[in-house]
């Protein structure tokens, strides 16, 4: 049985930066409420339009050195706070901690770094594509240039614990003949029970590619359209969402709630978590793992009863999604789902709504003109809240 969400509260404190969060979301929905504007919480993260970003982690221990987490990088709810803002919504992107965000998301990590061009190396070196970040960036991009140039870095990425094994024993094959000149330098945080994924994201690297990109995040911090707030545990996120929640009712219809997080389905009550590091000594732990309450229930009928909320499903059995969108909804009666399945996620959704079910798909075409697929998800969403506020009856 699913724990209920109201014990959940009573018995998990609230994350520490949570009032700041508090003052935030609150001064954030009363600007864009006094001018009559949209709000949308996206969640991969779940923000007014609330938008949702990235997976949660689940804790196993409170000084938490090991945690449970799931596949997602926060991509969909990211691309799609940036298709919000082109539709004139303000966006809260309540996203997990490193997860993608908007706009930076193009430019992550090394990618970005091979984006800029150093054009002189003496005193009056500039840097294209930000000027006004030249002081900051110059050593660095001097440093990975040089790296680069000379040859003097590898880069290779795993994954699983099984990816890392393969990898240090070929590297270390190859380091055997270095003798003692070979220094080994293991400060990786392996777990002794799983390793949690990464993700590279591979992003065209141009000015043309980054200019119309900062364009449109310089607009929307400039107008103060969007808000982030972060989460790491599941805890972290009931308490951000029902926050959100209580800033969002007074828009009423107008609120949009587009709940894209993979939020887990499992943790372990704060009360059994262990207080120190499982010791790998005494073997491997048994780890039993309850049933996350489920927020939709009170979010739909007290938190923003007229609210247009979506969810998404994700699901790995193609047979079984639209059955399981249509329960969500015959459960806690919101608007719209969104299916999606874990391996074609990238190219094609199912909107499942009470009456029918159609899918939203990216053609060849759009594919490689480079489209996402957050653009056509965005768009149709925009279209049904847009009907839910012509047919709304104040
Ligand atoms: O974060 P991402 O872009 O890699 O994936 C998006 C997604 C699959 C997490 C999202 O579309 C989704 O389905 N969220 C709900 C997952 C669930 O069924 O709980």
């Amino acid at each position: 049985m699913a724990s209920h969400w109201e014990e959940f509260y009573k018995t998990h404190l609230p994350p520490t930066d949570f009032e700041d969060n508090r003052s935030l979301l609150k001064e954030f929905c009363e600007r864009h409420n006094s001018i009559g504007e949209r709000i949308a919480l996206v969640t991969a993260v779940h923000f007014v339009p609330f938008l949702q970003s990235g997976g949660t982690t689940v804790p196993l221990e409170h000084n938490t050195v090991r945690f449970v987490d799931n596949f997602s990088a926060g991509t969909r709810g990211a691309a799609s706070a940036e298709y919000f803002l082109e539709q004139g919504y303000a966006v809260i992107f309540m996203h997990r901690t490193k997860s993608l965000e908007p706009f930076t998301r193009h430019f992550n990590g090394q990618k970005f770094m091979d984006m800029l061009e150093l054009n002189d190396r003496g005193p009056n070196t500039t840097i294209t594509v930000k000027p006004d970040s030249v002081d900051v960036l110059a050593p660095v991009l001097a440093n990975y240039k040089a790296a680069q140039e000379t040859g003097k870095i590898l880069y290779v990425t795993f994954t699983t614990v099984s990816d890392y094994f393969w990898l240090l024993r070929a590297a270390c094959e190859c380091l055997g003949p270095l003798g003692p000149k070979a220094l080994l330098y293991l400060a990786a945080a392996v777990s002794d029970f799983y390793i949690p994924s990464s993700e590279l994201v591979i992003k065209p690297d141009s000015v043309d590619v980054l200019a119309p990109v900062l364009a449109n995040y310089k607009a929307a911090q400039e107008t103060g359209k969007i808000l982030y707030v972060t989460f790491t545990t599941v805890s972290d996120y009931f308490w951000l969402l029902r926050a959100a929640c209580e800033c969002l009712g007074p828009l009423g219809p107008k609120a949009l709630l587009y709940l894209a997080a993979a939020v887990s389905d499992f943790y372990i009550p704060s009360s059994e978590l262990p207080t120190h590091k499982i010791q790998s000594s005494v073997g491997a732990p048994t780890i039993s793992l309850q049933l996350v309450p489920k927020l939709l229930a009170p979010l739909v009928s007290l938190w923003v009863p007229q609210a247009f909320v979506v969810s998404f499903k994700l699901e790995t059995d193609e047979n079984i999604l639209i059955a399981k969108a249509r329960d969500s909804l015959n459960k806690y009666k919101h608007k719209l789902v969104v299916g999606n399945m874990l391996q074609t996620r990238r190219q094609k959704v199912v909107f499942v709504t009470p009456e029918s079910s159609y899918e939203v798909l990216l053609s060849r075409e759009q594919m490689i003109n480079g489209m996402e697929i957050e653009d056509l998800i965005v768009s149709n969403v925009v279209i049904s809240h847009s009907n839910f506020l012509a047919s709304f009856k104040y």
